[in-house]
């Protein structure tokens, strides 16, 4: 018999989710941040977590808990919003669940069931991170972390990160590919596939590491071409984005959302790392590609597009935001799925004319503060003219 609490805790849940949202009052002419995060823990429906039964659960307690629902491949189809999130158990354990959305910005509701992914890899442990690829050969490619011990290491926390990949045509039916093999890089994580082919082949971003944190000598965001997807290997990674010293990319970086393609050249949103007295600190940042060629950095503007704000700093891991999926909708209009400290999915909302504008058009990182001063005073010196042009001809 179904238990009267139900019906008390699905009032709460439909409440949440019929919740508008709405533009949050910060500005910063790049994108807008929005006031309620899109998807949470309680954003996850009740019978995953709940036992129905007054019999078998009489308290109605939670019996398999959900600890936080995080970075979210994204994708629009038929003019609705998916977004494909990792959720993590109370068990620690992270899988997929495609939840839905009419406006991109609200409403974010999951479907009935989480994903279940073809069980291929016996020692694959945990899953996440999933970015979601429209290809051109008329697949929508999920690339994932596919996490596993590191049984050659007697410590008890080496792990081992791979790419995974599956493939869909509807978000339902999944088919399990081979892992991506890097043969110059032992790990590998954050990997993105390419939605066009480059010279007939997939193209992948990649994150060469030497090791499951840290990635040691791998010198930032790669890119490589593979013949067969089925069987996807990658010999030679050339590195696109840099990480470089005492920049936003400094510990570390890796590709975000997919690409996504202007008149100018390919818009990348990735993230950065940096070190601090209070741990790792992960913002977005953006750069563009040569369209032609996308493993060619052609613009980097320097420092942060989106940082960790307000209530964003602190979660699970706290001081964290982090990309794995943007929509560029055929009107020009642009929604970045972001996590906040490994705890919740937000969005922000701008145009393609407008990350094209600030991609283009931000200065670049003068690496040093003697330049980047000097930097700071030639803008301040044309303002002040602008400034002194508005007042004499007031006068
Ligand atoms: O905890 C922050 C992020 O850490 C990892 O990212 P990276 O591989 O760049 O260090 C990922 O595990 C990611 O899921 C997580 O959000």
């Amino acid at each position: 018999m179904l238990h009267p609490n139900y019906y008390v805790e699905l009032e709460k849940y439909n409440k949440l989710i019929e919740a508008p949202n709405r533009k949050a009052d910060i500005y910063n002419g790049i994108f807008d941040r929005y006031v309620n995060p899109v998807l949470t823990r309680r954003h996850i429906p009740l019978t995953w977590k709940y036992d129905l039964n007054i019999e078998t659960n009489p308290f109605f307690m939670e019996r398999l808990g959900v600890n936080a629902v995080m970075n979210s491949g994204a994708i629009e189809l038929n003019g609705k919003f998916y977004l494909i999130a990792r959720i993590e158990g109370a068990d620690r354990k992270s899988f997929f669940g495609v939840a839905e959305s009419e406006t991109g910005t609200s409403g974010f509701r999951f479907w009935d069931y989480p994903i279940e992914l073809p069980d291929t890899c016996p020692e694959e442990t945990n899953v996440y991170d999933m970015r979601l690829t429209k290809h051109e050969d008329g697949y929508i490619y999920g690339v994932f972390c596919s996490e596993s011990k590191d049984t050659k290491n007697p410590d008890l926390s080496a792990a081992v990160a791979a790419a995974g990949i599956v493939r869909t045509k509807d978000l339902k039916t999944w088919e399990r590919l081979d892992n991506l093999k890097t043969l110059r890089s032992p790990q590998q994580r954050n990997v993105v596939l390419h939605p066009e082919f480059v010279n007939g082949k997939y193209a992948f971003y990649t994150r060469p590491m030497d090791d499951f944190i840290d990635t040691g000598s791998g010198g930032g965001i790669g890119f490589g071409l593979c013949d067969d997807i089925t069987h996807a290997v990658i010999d030679e990674e050339l590195i696109t984005s840099k990480r470089k010293y005492h920049t936003i990319t400094e510990a570390k970086n890796g590709a975000g959302a997919v690409p996504i393609k202007t008149d100018q050249g390919w818009i990348h949103i990735a993230h950065g790392v940096r070190n601090t007295a209070a741990g790792l600190r992960y913002v977005l940042y953006a750069f563009a590609t040569d369209l032609k060629d996308p493993s060619k950095v052609i613009a980097e503007p320097g420092g942060v597009l989106l940082a960790p704000y307000g209530k964003e700093r602190v979660g699970d891991v706290s001081n964290v935001v982090f990309t794995n999926g943007a929509i560029a909708r055929e009107n020009g209009d642009v929604y970045i799925y972001y996590a906040s400290s490994d705890t919740r999915v937000h969005v922000a909302t701008t145009t393609i004319e407008r990350l094209t504008d600030y991609v283009f058009h931000t200065p670049e990182d003068k690496l040093r503060s003697v330049d980047c001063v000097k930097q700071r005073c030639e803008m301040i010196q044309k303002n002040m003219q602008i400034l002194n042009g508005e007042s004499a001809a007031q006068i």
